[in-house]
Parts: C-alpha cells; structure tokens; sequence
C-alpha cells in the first residue's frame, strides 16, 4: 500500500480525502494544514490522526512514498522542492505555480531528484471527456478539424473559493486552465493563441470572460471560452460543453450530459451523465468523480513506472498556454508557445 500525505486540508482538498479513501493501492496516512481548524475538520472527518501544522516536520518524521499538495498556488513550489528534496512523489493541484518560471523550476527540481510529478489537471478525467475522447479515437467522425470547448456560467464560485475574487488574474488561470487542457486532449498541443478577456463583475479583481482562439497546426483550429457572467434559463455549473467537427461527421456534448454523434450511418445520442459517487453531491458530481479517476490513475502509474498523463512536464503546456493567453489579450498579439517553452 503507497502511504501519501496530503497537504492543505482546505475547501477542494476534502474531495481528495473522499478520492484517497476510494483508491485502491494508496492510503493518506498523515495530514497538514497551517489552520488548526482545518487540520481538524479533515482529520475527524477521515479519521487521520497524524495531523501536523509545519510540512517540513511532517514530512521529516513521516514514512510517506508521496505528497499531494492540495494548497493554493502561492505555496506549490517550496512545498513541492521540499518533498523532492526528500525523495517524495510529488501530486501538485493546479494552477501549477504562479509564473511559468516556478512551474519549469518544480519541474527540474522533480526530475533532478527522480521523482515523479503530476499536475492534478482533473478535467480531462470527467468520464463525459474520457467518453469524447473514445469517440474521437475511435475514427468514427473522421480526422477532427475544428473544435470548441465552452464553460460559461453565472455560478457564485466565489462562495466556496473567496480567493478567487481577490487576485489580478482570474477566470483563465483558474477555469480557462481546464479547458484549455481539455483542448489539447482532444485536439493536440496547440502552437499559437490570440485571445481577449474582460470583467464584468465589478466586485472582483480579475476577468471573468474570456474567448482563445488556438491554432492546433496543420490547420486545425479550436475556440476554448469561458465566462461567469453567463446567466442563462437553465445554470450549466460546472458543465464543460464541447463541439467538433470531423472529416465524417461531427459530436456535440451539450448541457445535462447530452452526447450526439453524427456519422455517415446517421445521428445517435447518449447520455453521458456521471455517475454519482456516495459522497458527492450535485452540481460538483462530475468533477468530485474526476477526482478519485486522477488518483487512481497516479497510484496506478507509480506502481507501474508509467509517466502520469498530466505529468508535471505535460502541464507545462497548458499552463504556458495560460500565460500566453494574458500575453496575448494585453498585446492584441498572437502568441506563439515556442517563445514560451523554448
Ligand atoms: P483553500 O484556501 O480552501 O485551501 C488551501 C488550504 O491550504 C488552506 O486550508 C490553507 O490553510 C492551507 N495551506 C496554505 N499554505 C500551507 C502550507 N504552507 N502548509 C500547510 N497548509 C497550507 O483553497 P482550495 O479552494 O481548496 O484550493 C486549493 C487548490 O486547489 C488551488 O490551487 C485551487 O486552484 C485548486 N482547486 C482545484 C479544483 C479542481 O477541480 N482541480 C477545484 C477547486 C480548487
Ligand atoms: O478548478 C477550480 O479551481 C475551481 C472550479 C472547478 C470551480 O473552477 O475553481
């Protein structure tokens, strides 16, 4: 059994605890958070008992194989230099790092201790994407030419994660990563952006709307938006809606899961509705079971050697695209990734 520690017992970090307890293969045997209060929460809640308030002491007096930082960003490079440091797997949540210069150097300091790292980029393990996907592999609507990948919604988000009211960057570093990282699983890497962004919400800080424009090479082209100043009849949080068109036919998942594949033999449907797992709740269902997929996933790629889909070194291509998107809506300019990722 992989012993992990979790660390930041905060307000995502219990669908963690909820995806750990479900894992086959790994259990958290050891918590922290700054915030006694949290520490509690989690650890009554999950009947963890080693509970410590200083990573560095967990991590100096626990026997763990990895760490899953679950804090918010500002703290994912110490925290995740420090596992490393001491030989750790490293699971880091996104945003990966503030800048894409933390995120290269956690990256380095992973492979230089031969650790591996994932980023936990979760969207992409809805089973509605895994499904698109599938359908996209299978050939069925030909070689795929065009896409969008649509997150709009009027959800008080901030609720839940005050933070997010208070930075200079909002709906594209902590929505728009999703999406954009959904982009590139179905339609591949992308090697230029141009996008514009805009608030609307005059109570928070950062954009709340934003429309990217991706070049994916060879002419293949994808428009990723989001937005939540959207209010429409029916509240599609958190709902990621996606639309390509093949050389054959073309798929649509649209709002309440609802998946329509056009093809040569003619149109189906199919309700792609995660399931809901015993401890999730609506709306948050189908991330909540992304979740426990990711986990798995990770346990099952260390147990194997296997590279994590969403390894550290893959996400730097979402999140430098993240970064050119800002470039990009400040200059008017398109952004080519090279410039980014060298
Ligand atoms: P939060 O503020 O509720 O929780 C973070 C916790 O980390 C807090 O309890 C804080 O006390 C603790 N913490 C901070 N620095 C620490 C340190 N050095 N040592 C120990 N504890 C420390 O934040 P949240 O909403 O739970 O978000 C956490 C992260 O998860 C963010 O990066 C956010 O973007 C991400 N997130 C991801 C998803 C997803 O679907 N993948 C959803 C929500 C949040
Ligand atoms: O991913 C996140 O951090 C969340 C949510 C899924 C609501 O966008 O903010």
């Amino acid at each position: 059994m992989l012993r992990g520690a979790l660390i930041g017992c905060g307000f995502f970090a219990i669908n963690h605890l909820h995806g750990w307890r479900d894992a086959k293969g790994a259990e958290i045997v050891a918590i922290c958070d700054r915030s006694a209060d949290r520490l509690k929460i989690a650890g009554d809640q999950f009947g963890i008992t080693a509970r410590y308030q200083d990573a560095a002491e967990m991590l100096a007096r626990e026997k763990l194989d990895f760490v899953d930082i679950a804090t918010t960003a500002p703290m994912h490079r110490a925290l995740a230099e420090m596992a490393a440091a001491r030989g750790l797997a490293v699971i880091c949540q996104k945003p990966f790092a503030p800048t894409l210069e933390d995120a290269k150097a956690i990256v380095s300091a992973c492979e230089k201790a031969g650790v591996p790292l994932m980023v936990h980029e979760n969207f992409r393990w809805q089973s509605p994407m895994q499904r698109v996907k599938q359908v996209v592999s299978s050939g069925e609507i030909g070689d795929v030419f065009w896409g969008r990948v649509s997150f709009r919604s009027a959800y008080d988000v901030f609720s839940g994660q005050p933070y997010l009211a208070e930075g200079d960057r909002f709906i594209v570093e902590d929505l728009g990563i999703h999406a954009l990282d959904v982009a590139r699983f179905l339609l591949g890497d992308a090697l230029n952006v141009s996008a514009r962004i805009k608030r609307v919400n005059p109570k928070i800080k950062g954009e709340d709307v934003a429309t990217m424009l991706l070049d994916h090479g060879g002419g293949v082209a994808s428009v990723v938006d989001c937005s939540y100043a959207t209010r429409l009849e029916t509240e599609a949080f958190p709902e990621t809606l996606i639309e390509l068109d093949g050389t054959k036919g073309s798929l649509r998942l649209a709002q309440g899961y609802r998946l329509s594949v056009t093809s040569p033999s003619g149109t189906r449907h199919e309700d792609v509705s995660p399931p809901l797992l015993a401890w999730a709740s609506k709306p948050w269902h189908n991330i909540q079971e992304s979740v426990a997929l990711i986990e798995q996933h990770w346990v099952d790629c260390l147990k194997s050697g296997k590279e994590p889909e969403t390894s550290g070194r893959d996400n730097l291509k979402t999140f430098a695209l993240v970064e050119a998107v800002y470039q990009s809506a400040k200059t008017g300019q398109t952004i080519p990734l090279s410039a980014l990722l060298g």
